[in-house]
């Protein structure tokens, strides 16, 4: 008997010590101490021992089993330190290492722009608002005085939903919704998104951004439109910028212009950038016609408003002197992150 615990202890011990997980110690564990384990299995055998013998046995079969115990015990210690060591320094922190910075947003080119314009004429007063970019025919073409057989409604240049309802071509809805309310005078901007059927390239895209202006009061004359125009323009591109307004035509203001900043890269001396010319366009406007007046029941005969409408992208490529549009669309932060 005590030959075979010494022999079981022996083999058991060389075991445990070379056991590295800890299943295999649990698996030692069992063959072991388990219910069918060798020491049980030794225990079983106590009837063949003589009644006097039996305590000295029971005793001894205790001691190796108390003695397993502990060396499972000290062996599954010895596992989880080397565990825990092994990880430490798998998981090393080097905390000499510079932070991570956390990286900023930049605004879109075409949100630092709208904003300055925004900022310019909320200085002098006008309201910004906001209308849909789905419109009724009635919205956006015939209450601006553009007969129905005018080429802009052709199906080449509008994107329509139904014969009736279109993706508007510019801001002016918002201003005739804002006319037929009634509440005059309007000092007021409609920025937004517009479309316009046409094909992608460096200076067209079938949506991008305009800002429309309208003033009506009693007494307004185009000469608030040259001094409104002129300041904005100041502020845009610098103090010694010019203004010259060439004539034009809109179906929706009478007279109309088309105006012109001077070169804000030369001064007006010509250069590259203007081509030369020492001039660059930058928007068109003129006098609200009187029949648009009529048609949102104000009375021409005393109001009177001026308009213009201003591309926002233009504005930005101005500004930042992009040479291509499509910059503006493809969002690579390489490009945003310049601004
Ligand atoms: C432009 C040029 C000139 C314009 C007119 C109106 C309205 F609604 F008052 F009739 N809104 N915007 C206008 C006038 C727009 O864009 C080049």
């Amino acid at each position: 008997m005590r030959a075979r615990l010494d022999q079981i202890r022996e083999q058991v011990q060389a075991q445990i010590k070379s056991c590295d997980t800890a299943d295999k110690l649990n698996e030692i564990r069992v063959a072991v101490l388990g219910k069918k384990g060798q020491l049980t299995e030794l225990l079983k055998s106590m009837k063949d021992v003589a009644p006097e013998e039996r305590p000295k046995v029971g005793q001894m079969v205790n001691e190796a089993r108390a003695e397993i115990e502990r060396v499972l015990e000290e062996q599954k210690t010895r596992m989880e330190k080397a565990l825990r060591e092994a990880r430490m320094k798998a998981e090393v922190i080097d905390v000499t290492l510079p932070a991570r910075k956390a990286e900023l947003g930049h605004r879109h080119p075409n949100t630092i722009a709208l904003e300055e314009v925004e900022r310019i004429f909320v200085g002098m007063g006008y309201e910004v608002v906001e209308g849909p970019e789905v419109e009724r025919d009635y919205y956006n073409f015939e209450a601006l005085n553009i007969p129905a057989d005018h080429p802009a409604k052709d199906e080449q240049d509008t994107f329509f939903v139904t014969g009736d309802i279109l993706l508007r071509t510019q801001t002016s809805g918002v201003q005739v919704h804002e006319m037929e309310k009634g509440k005059l005078p309007i000092r007021m901007i409609a920025p937004g998104r517009v479309f316009r059927a046409d094909e992608v390239d460096a200076t067209h895209s079938p949506s991008f951004h305009q800002i429309e202006g309208l003033v009506i009061d009693k007494n307004i004359t185009f000469a608030d439109l040259k001094g409104t125009l002129a300041q904005f323009s100041r502020e845009l591109f610098g103090e010694n910028t010019k203004v010259k307004f060439r004539p034009h035509h809109f179906p929706f203001t009478e007279p109309s212009a088309e105006m012109d900043v001077s070169c804000f890269k030369c001064g007006g001396r010509g250069c590259r950038f203007c081509k030369g010319s020492g001039w660059i366009e930058i928007l068109g406007c003129g006098m609200v016609h009187p029949h648009v007046l009529e048609m949102s029941n104000i009375d021409p005969e005393e109001y009177t408003g001026f308009a213009f409408g201003v591309g926002l992208e233009r504005i930005a490529l101005l500004k930042y002197e992009i040479d291509d549009m499509r910059l503006l669309y493809e969002n690579d932060i390489r490009f945003l992150r310049q601004f």
